[in-house]
């Protein structure tokens, strides 16, 4: 009868990999050096409570900007906000009626690589409808929103 050893190596191994450079072993390997860095594994003193974990930067945040013209259509506008920036009837409302009279207004605020594919996406669909809508992004800046 096989001992308990053999029982638990036979449930380990898969029927592919035997020999020490097996699929298997690459695994473990694999999964061994992954885990080395795991910027969540506790380290620091445990004695005085220090910390050192890695600290992480927050991604800069990015505003997205509509601008008024006078020939783009309020429904247009409205439109565009539901279908790019995900507002509600009442908000697009809103943001674009800003847009109209004070010159501009933010549809939302994104990393740099949304916002830039947003701003992206609404020129390319007011140029396909052949409206002069204009959209533009803007860094989040520390000073001038109190952050
Ligand atoms: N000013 C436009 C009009 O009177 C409406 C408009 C609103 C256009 C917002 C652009 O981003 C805009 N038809």
């Amino acid at each position: 009868m096989a001992s308990e050893k053999q029982n638990l190596n036979k449930l380990r191994r898969p029927k592919f990999g035997t020999g020490p450079s097996s699929r298997f072993d690459l695994h473990a390997s694999v999964s061994e050096w992954l885990m080395s860095s795991d910027p969540m594994e506790q380290t620091g003193d445990p004695e005085t409570g220090t910390s050192t974990l890695p600290r992480v930067a927050r991604p800069s945040l990015y505003k997205v900007i509509l601008l008024n013209d006078d020939f783009t259509p309020m429904e247009f506008v409205v439109a565009v906000l539901k279908k790019f920036f995900g507002k509600t009837d009442g908000e697009s409302q809103r943001i674009m009626l800003q847009v109209h009279q004070d010159g501009a207004a933010v549809a939302g605020i994104y990393t740099f690589e949304v916002a830039e594919t947003k701003v992206y996406l609404v020129n390319e669909y007011s140029r396909r409808h052949k409206f002069p809508l204009k959209c533009i992004m803007e860094k989040e800046s520390a000073e001038t929103d109190g952050q």
